[in-house]
């Protein structure tokens, strides 16, 4: 490769970004122009894609941490043809490709949306883990040479979720993953140091990284650095690269701009703007220019990918027709279709838990979904994931044959672990740990709500029913709290998650169909701990699919509704029977998705809670969670509205008022 090419196409990455964020008035052109080198490296001579099939299965994928770092992915994939030079010159503006920071989309190159620091490179490791699984389940020898490549920066170091990813990638020895650190010494409102002295390199040695340390800025140690970490077997690979920051950018007074916080997030700025482009050899007056010699370098390379992807589709189709049924398979898998399930064969126990319920779906789903993968924080015998479990085995070092996740206590990373298998492809993943603890993993449920994947999360453990563990683990507001994501429309305009909380065993099934069914957002499922009655017999559990519906054994012409998601919805079961002693008629209306019933035909929603008619809502959440449904003027909603409180569970619904004494009680008041 021509050194010249190579550092002229750095510094037209360069002179893009710091373009495109001095035309948008807004971004950041520091990190972009230091972290130029390596990306070009590995776009120009590393990264196998195929540029006429962004979304082949077996490319290499590049995820990016820091999101901020936008201008230079879009310069560099207008390098590779993804973006035109008039969209970088649109970046940040309405109805533009080139977003503010980088949003999910194959088809530009795009592998991952990324901007909360930290989550992006945990991503590559879910991805890693996703290559892994393909190559052990379907012996397809491309995923074997498939390489994740990572880059992280200061930022995404410091999060606390990189210890957990860096643990999990040392743990399962992910050698298809390299990750490169740009670590230029310089964030946002600081110089590194003065919240950092830790010794990096030593701390991913330590958690089974092997790590090079390189310039950053230097094409020739970037390539051998690259060479290396692709060569690594049995563990991940770190590349620190000492980067600087604004690499080329020089004042308004022509002294040098370099190493800076100022150009981590602001323009250049007028003449310093102007002094930095012409250093870069760009012209200030015309900058949105891709050079000669750089066209040349970026033809040159689709010419040799052209070779390495032909090949590598051969090795595929010989793969597939020695293979025709796992390979009709794999093109299934990535067709991101619904599985075709068997339900009937879900053998639910009268009376279960919900979570028990989940855990006899677990065990059918780990049966006829062979690229469905689970995962657990370290509560598997709990949370009831380990049905899935009894079925396979974990994934360890060098056997990814299970389908089993153990991601340790790292909720968020496990989340973002999962999230990184579903951008791969090709797989299902699904997670569980304690409801509570899923306030450790919203930030993450908000990019894969964002990014539209149908990630599942499994919570268990769903109210203060969780009883001698204390507040700290009886969820209160969580559910309101996530259920806001049901309110909240996604890129295409619907709801951005589907958040279901069956009221016993069998509905749990139809939760779970629904969960497996839904493909275009994550789901949730909020189960319980504790037993819970049948619903009443002859119930139509198919009926869950509307988000909410009539129970069996209401009564016609209702004088009150009873309004309930989840267990609750068996104590307003027993509480109807007593109001129906007072020759009052009771419908009971359970809830499992308040987000799915508002989507349903208003003609349907007013059949089910027709307006005029007395409501009582009873939640083991914050009352919020049924005020929607139940309007102050023609009702009442029990709820809880402290943290709750330490106690054997039945002793807490007597105190707490979740008993069907208090159902009658309440509503005798609404008359
Ligand atoms: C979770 C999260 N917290 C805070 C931010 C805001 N933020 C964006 S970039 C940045 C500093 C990053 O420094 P570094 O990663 O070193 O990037 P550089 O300045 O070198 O470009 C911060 C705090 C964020 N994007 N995500
Ligand atoms: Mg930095």
């Amino acid at each position: 490769m021509s050194t010249n090419a190579t550092n002229l196409a750095a510094n037209n990455i360069r002179i893009l970004a710091a373009s495109m964020v001095e035309k948008a008035k807004s971004g950041h052109p520091g990190g972009a122009m230091g972290g130029a080198d390596f990306i070009n490296v590995l776009y120009s001579e590393f990264l196998q894609y195929d540029p006429q099939n962004p979304s082949w299965i077996g490319r290499d994928r590049f995820f990016l941490d820091p999101g901020h770092m936008a201008p230079m992915l879009y310069a560099q994939l207008a390098l590779t043809g993804k973006y035109t030079l008039d969209e970088l010159a649109q970046l940040r503006q309405w109805g533009s490709p080139t977003t503010g920071h980088p949003e999910f989309e194959i088809a530009r190159g795009v592998e991952n949306t990324s901007g909360p620091l930290g989550q992006g490179h945990s991503y590559a490791v879910g991805a890693a883990i996703a290559a892994k699984f393909l190559a052990a389940h379907t012996g397809n020898p491309t995923f074997e040479k498939e390489t994740i490549y990572a880059y992280i920066s200061d930022g995404g170091v410091q999060e606390e979720i990189s210890q957990g990813s860096a643990r999990i990638a040392g743990v399962l020895g992910l050698d298809n993953l390299v990750m490169f650190y740009d670590s230029n010494d310089i964030q946002l409102s600081t110089e590194t140091k003065a919240v950092m002295n830790e010794d990096t390199a030593a701390k991913y040695r330590a958690l089974g990284w092997e790590v090079i340390e390189i310039n950053g800025n230097d094409a020739d140690q970037i390539r051998k650095a690259l060479a290396q970490a692709k060569a690594v077997k049995g563990k991940p690979a770190l590349i620190i690269g000492k980067c600087i920051m604004g690499k080329g950018a020089l004042k308004e007074d022509g002294s040098s701009y370099e190493r800076n916080c100022k150009t981590h997030g602001a323009p250049l700025g007028g003449d310093a703007y102007k002094n930095t482009i012409k250093n870069l050899g760009g012209d200030p007056e015309n900058p949105f220019v891709i050079f000669p010699e750089v066209k040349e370098l970026y033809v040159k390379r689709a010419e040799e990918l052209k070779k390495i992807v032909a090949d590598r589709y051969a090795e595929e189709k010989a793969w597939a027709s020695a293979n025709a049924d796992k390979a009709a398979q794999l093109t299934e898998w990535f067709s991101g279709k619904a599985p075709k399930i068997d339900w009937s064969k879900v053998q639910q126990k009268d009376n279960d838990a919900t979570r028990n319920a989940s855990a006899a779906c677990l065990s059918v789903l780990a049966e006829q979904v062979p690229n469905m993968i689970c995962a657990s924080a370290d509560l598997s015998n709990s949370d009831k994931t380990d049905g899935f479990l009894k079925k396979t085995t974990a994934f360890t070092k060098g056997d990814f044959s299970g389908a089993f996740f153990q991601a340790g206590v790292a909720e968020l990373t496990m989340a973002c672990c999962c999230i990184g298998m579903a951008l791969h492809g090709g797989v299902i993943p699904a997670c569980g740990t304690f409801f509570v603890f899923s306030d450790y993993m919203k930030p993450a449920v908000r990019m894969a709500a964002l990014m539209q994947l149908p990630v599942k999360f499994i919570w268990t453990h769903d109210a203060f029913r969780v009883g001698e563990d204390g507040p700290t683990h009886e969820p209160v507001e969580q559910e309101a709290q996530i259920r806001l994501m049901e309110k909240l429309k996604n890129h295409k305009g619907q709801n951005s998650m589907l958040v279901l909380r069956p009221a016993d065993a069998q509905e749990t099934t139809a939760a779970w169909k629904l969960a497996m069914e839904n493909t275009a957002t994550p789901t949730a499922l909020i189960l319980s701990r504790q037993n819970i009655n049948n619903l009443p017999a002859g119930n139509d559990y198919s009926q869950a699919a509307k988000g909410a519906y009539i129970v069996a054994g209401s009564d016609n012409n209702p004088d009150v509704i009873l309004v309930a998601s989840g267990s609750e919805v068996s104590t307003l079961v027993a509480g109807a029977e007593l109001i129906r002693k007072d020759g009052k008629k009771v419908r009971i209306v359970s809830v499992p998705s308040e987000g799915l019933f508002r989507s349903q035909s208003k003609d349907y929603q007013k059949s089910i809670l027709p307006a005029g008619v007395k409501k009582f809502g009873l939640t083991a959440g914050l009352p919020v969670n049924l005020q929607g449904l139940v309007p102050e003027s023609e009702g009442a909603v029990w709820g809880l509205e402290s943290f709750g409180f330490s106690a054997p569970y039945k002793v807490l619904d007597e105190k707490l008022g979740f008993t069907a004494e208090n159902v009658y009680n309440q509503v005798k008041k609404l008359f």
